[in-house]
This record gives structure tokens, C-alpha cells and sequence, in this order.
């Protein structure tokens, strides 16, 4: 049984105050909270076999080498890729992109085609933009409707055998969309083109197979799922990654170094280039195993709990609108009041000890569709509770009154 209050003991931070009042976190999209069984993960770490891995001899470097490649297989099992070498640890979902847009710029033409959608997060377009100066390829953007669904007729008609790349986020982070991504795969495919899918807001919410979507890279940061920030996974498919060169160059990712040749490690060395976040890897492996302790459709269906209660509070608050109404949607609500600013509602809320996000979200495309300067995104995860909902809608009506 699914008990929140029993999960809220594992969370330190859901004890604090703000301002004076108890902490209500609801922005979870930009960065979840860590639980206990993560926070001495990394503790034990340094207390106990803090050392360089894949380097040394000495028994300290070994075991933290194990207990590093062991967090690798858990990414790899949780995500269900075929091969552990096809798990890169990267500094997470920027990272990740990154090092497949500098990889592609050896291997596109002029002229090629590269897709995202109109919902995207910036980590999923700058790279992409870039690319194309690089290398003379185009980029099209599959349009979205209003309620902030994408338009699959028109990625139809977008896809053609010029089209080399797909990149789509699996949830949106402004929105909340859960995207077609598995007929988005299949299209590409049948136009011969590889999919990236940007897994950071999804990750948190949904367990994803990798060999069953048949993606070629799924890319996702640990901060979002309950591990801490600056470690993150690439996946891609081990023909794929073995094909493209590779980002950094450095420590780690060489077999062979003279003055004359370097010859570049196997995967995932290759692509993993200086020291990496040690403790970081390892905690990201502890907050998998977390979270699948509790189980991904118990977290999905209280989470979507969560969301029904608080859409329909929501919509009741006269000039509440709300951005991102897809049938199929995470616990993320963006939404503005009349024309209060978004600033003001989270500037008020933050001093009743609420935390929400307010601005573009990283996603000013959106923003300009909506022709909206930004929103308020308040983003549930499953440690809070409908009485924390209940506190915010108290807030915001308060907020209103003062704005007014
Ligand atoms: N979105 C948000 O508040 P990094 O920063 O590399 O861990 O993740 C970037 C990123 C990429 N794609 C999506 C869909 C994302 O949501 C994010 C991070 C946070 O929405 C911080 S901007």
C-alpha cells in the first residue's frame, strides 16, 4: 500500500520551514527532492572508499570502481538497454545532447533534414541549431495544437528521406505532454531516420525500455528522478555510439596516446572523458532502486491523482487558465491568472513557504505560441499530498485578492 506520509519520513528537506511557514515543494519538473537512502549513499561514499575509479591499483580505487560500473548495471536493467556498455554517464540530459550534436557534425551534409517539435526544452534545440550552422542541415519543428498536443499529420508530412534526425521530448517540461513516442520512432524509422528522445521530465514518472520503443538515443538527468544534479545517462544503441566520434578528449576515454596517434577507448569510455561525478553515478543508481522500490505505476497513478485534484481546483479560480490540457499528461500544471504577472503569484506563494516555478520554463517557444510571456508551473511529485494542494489554492486566491 502506498502510504505518503510513510514516504515523506524518507525526505529531510519536506521537514523545513519557508519563511516561516512549512516548506510546500511543487517544483519538482526543475529538480526533485533526495531521499535518505540516496543522501548516505553519497555520504558513505566519501566516508568510506572516496578514490579515483577505473585507475588504481590500491583496493579503495577498486571498490569504488565496482560499486561505480554496479550503479551502471542498474541504469542499464531500469532502462532495459541490451548492453551495459551502451549507458553513457554523462553530467546529465544537456550533457547528453551535447555529445550527440558534436558527434553528428562529421556526419551530416548540407541540405540534410534535423526535427524537434514545438515543445522542446532549450537543451533540445540550441544543440541542434548549432549543428545545423556547423554543417549546412535544416531544421523543421512538428507543430503543436493548443492544448499542446503535437500535430502527427503535419510530422507526416515533414518526414522525408532528407529527414536524418528526430529529436522529441518524451514529456513535456512546460506542459506536461506525454508524446506519441513510440509512433514518432516508428516513422522516423521508416524513413531511415534515428530518433533522440529527451527523457528528463518523463524519467521521474514513466519506466521506459529502450529495446522495446527501438529508440537510438534516450537521454535523461538524475536530479529529476530523486538522485542528485550533475549526473545524468545517454543512451544510444552500441552500433550508433560506436560509429560516432567522440565529444571530449582526455583522460579515460583513450586506448592508446604518443605524440603521433591516439587510438580512443571502447565504449562507454569513449565518450566519458576525465574524472566523472563518482558519487554522483553511484547515487543515481540508489535513487533508481528507490523509486523502483515504491514501483513506477504507484508513483504514476498517485501522481496522477494528484493532478485531476488539482486541475480541477485550479479551474474553478475565475481568469485561471491553464496551458497544456493533452489527454495524456504528467503532474505538471502551467497556468496564469488574467495578465498578473507570473513573477508576482510566485514571488507571494514563495513567502507562504510555496515553491513553484514561474518564467519560460526553458521553453520560450512555447511561450511565444501561447504569445504569453510565461507562466506558473507547479509540478507534483508523489512525496506531496492533496492538503499541500489545498494550501496552494488557499494562496493563490490570496495572492489574487493582493494582485488585483
Ligand atoms: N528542465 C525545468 O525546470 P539538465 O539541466 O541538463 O539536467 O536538464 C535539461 C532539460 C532537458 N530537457 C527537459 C525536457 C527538461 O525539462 C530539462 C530541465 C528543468 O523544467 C530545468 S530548466
Amino acid at each position: 500500500m502506498f502510504d505518503v506520509n510513510k514516504i515523506r519520513e524518507d525526505f529531510p528537506i519536506l521537514e523545513r520551514t519557508v519563511n516561516g511557514q512549512p516548506l510546500i515543494y511543487f517544483d519538482n519538473a526543475a529538480t526533485s527532492q533526495t531521499p535518505n537512502q540516496v543522501i548516505d549513499v553519497i555520504s558513505d561514499y566519501y566516508q568510506n572508499y572516496n578514490s579515483n575509479i577505473h585507475r588504481g591499483v590500491h583496493s579503495l580505487s577498486q571498490e569504488a570502481t565496482d560499486v561505480y560500473e554496479n550503479a551502471r548495471q542498474k541504469i542499464q536493467h531500469h532502462f532495459n538497454a541490451a548492453q551495459t556498455h551502451e549507458v553513457i554517464l554523462t553530467s546529465g540530459t544537456t550533457h547528453s545532447i551535447n555529445i550527440i550534436a558534436s558527434g553528428y557534425s562529421q556526419l551530416l551534409q548540407a541540405g540534410d533534414e534535423l526535427m524537434i517539435s514545438a515543445m522542446e526544452h532549450h537543451s533540445n534545440i540550441v544543440p541542434w541549431q548549432m549543428l545545423c550552422d556547423r554543417t549546412g542541415a535544416i531544421l523543421k519543428v512538428i507543430p503543436m495544437d493548443h492544448a499542446g498536443v503535437l500535430d502527427m499529420n503535419a510530422f507526416n508530412d515533414l518526414l522525408s528521406t532528407k529527414t536524418k534526425l528526430v529529436f522529441v521530448n518524451h514529456v513535456s517540461n512546460a506542459l506536461g505532454t506525454v508524446n506519441p513516442i513510440e509512433e514518432i520512432i516508428k516513422r522516423a524509422h521508416g524513413v531511415g531516420a534515428k530518433v533522440l528522445i529527451d527523457g528528463a521530465q518523463a524519467s521521474p514518472h514513466i519506466k521506459t525500455d529502450v529495446q522495446a520503443l527501438d529508440v537510438d538515443y534516450y537521454v535523461t538527468s538524475a536530479h529529476k528522478l530523486c538522485g542528485p544534479t550533475g549526473v545524468g545517462m545517454l543512451y544510444g544503441k552500441e552500433e550508433l555510439l560506436n560509429h560516432l566520434p567522440p565529444y571530449q578528449g582526455g583522460g579515460e576515454m583513450i586506448a592508446e596516446v604518443s605524440f603521433e596517434k591516439t587510438t580512443y577507448a571502447d565504449l562507454p569510455h569513449k565518450f566519458e572523458a576525465g574524472t566523472p561525478n563518482i558519487a554522483g553515478g553511484i547515487a543515481f543508481g540508489a535513487a533508481l532502486d528507490y523509486m523502483n522500490g515504491i514501483g513506477f505505476e504507484t508513483i504514476a497513478a498517485y501522481e496522477h491523482e494528484l493532478l485531476i485534484y488539482a486541475t480541477a481546483q485550479l479551474k474553478a479560480i475565475d481568469g485561471l487558465k491553464i496551458y497544456g490540457e493533452a489527454p495524456q499528461k504528467t503532474a505538471v500544471i502551467s497556468f496564469n491568472v488574467d495578465d498578473i504577472h507570473p513573477y508576482d503569484i510566485g514571488s507571494i506563494l514563495d513567502k507562504m513557504g510555496i515553491a513553484v516555478r514561474t518564467g519560460h520554463h526553458c521553453a520560450q517557444p512555447i511561450m511565444d505560441f501561447y504569445k504569453i510571456p510565461g507562466t506558473v508551473r507547479a509540478s507534483f511529485s508523489f512525496y506531496n499530498t492533496k492538503e499541500e494542494i489545498d494550501t496552494m489554492i488557499k494562496g493563490l486566491q490570496k495572492a489574487i485578492q493582493m494582485l488585483k
